[in-house]
């Protein structure tokens, strides 16, 4: 179990298909706790700075460091268990809502399966659905909205007690009162984590400890929400519309 939750990506360079770089020289250092957030048009390379945190793919120059060590020495399955996540494609599989949720922490007990699911915003969709928390779920949630996979899937990272958080575009689908709903949920579940969010609606990364505003796979600026709004660059453009 990794404790803290430091992560540091180093001169990171990166890309899907060999010719074409998607990241260039990415370096983040996240201290534990801290909230990272990641701005930028679509196609910048945000999703894929999570994916390679993750270890989805290897990384061809520079490093990702948990805690001081490489990811590339980290077992999977130690990965896994030490970043929970909640991803622009929602995952689940087949099995019942109560699984879905436990997937975050197999030794869960029933209560706290519920009591990630009010973090959520997910109980009472769960408990209006035929079997509640015994409902199965078709192939990845297929008798469910997107909104209510989405909802699911926050449900699962808020039962894990992983230090490293991701959040990619994490309420998405859910509705403007949901999304308000849940916004308390949100800060649970980031508290004490260290946290990677993505968001297209730029209010709710406002708070977050570093902004790194990404355009075309490069960091073009990295500071609060206040620095960066003082600088009166391409985040400050993002901001005011
Ligand atoms: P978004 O989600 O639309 O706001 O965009 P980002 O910032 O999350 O962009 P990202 O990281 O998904 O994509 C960056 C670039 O990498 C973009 O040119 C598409 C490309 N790319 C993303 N995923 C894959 C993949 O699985 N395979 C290949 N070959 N290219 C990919
Ligand atoms: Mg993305």
């Amino acid at each position: 179990q990794l404790i803290k939750g430091e992560v540091t990506l180093k001169n990171v360079t990166f890309g899907y298909v060999p010719g074409k770089t998607v990241l260039k020289n990415i370096n983040v250092k996240a201290k534990p706790g801290q909230k990272i957030a990641f701005v930028g048009s679509t196609g910048a390379g945000k999703t894929t700075i999570t994916n390679l945190i993750n270890r989805f793919y290897e990384i061809e120059e520079g490093e990702i460091l948990i805690d001081g060590i490489n990811i590339k020495n980290i077992k999977k399955d130690s990965l896994r268990r030490n970043i929970a996540m909640v991803l622009q494609d929602t995952h689940l599989f087949s099995g019942t809502v109560r699984e879905n949720i436990r997937y975050g922490r197999p030794d869960a007990t029933d209560e706290e399966v519920i009591t990630a699911a009010k973090i959520a915003c997910a109980h009472s969709f769960i408990e209006r659905l035929p079997q509640g928390y015994d409902t199965v779920l078709e192939g990845d949630g297929a008798n469910l909205s997107q909104g209510e996979r989405q909802l699911l899937n926050i449900a699962r990272a808020a039962i894990s007690k992983a230090p490293i958080l991701i959040l990619d575009e994490a309420t998405s689908s859910v509705d403007t009162r949901t999304e308000k709903h849940i916004e308390r949920g949100m800060d649970q579940l980031m508290k004490n984590r260290t946290t990677f969010v993505i968001a297209h609606r730029l209010s709710t990364v406002r708070n977050a400890d570093q902004i790194i505003v990404l355009e075309h796979g490069e960091i073009i600026e990295q500071g609060t929400h206040d620095e960066l709004i003082k600088m009166g660059g391409r985040y400050y453009q993002l901001y005011t519309g």
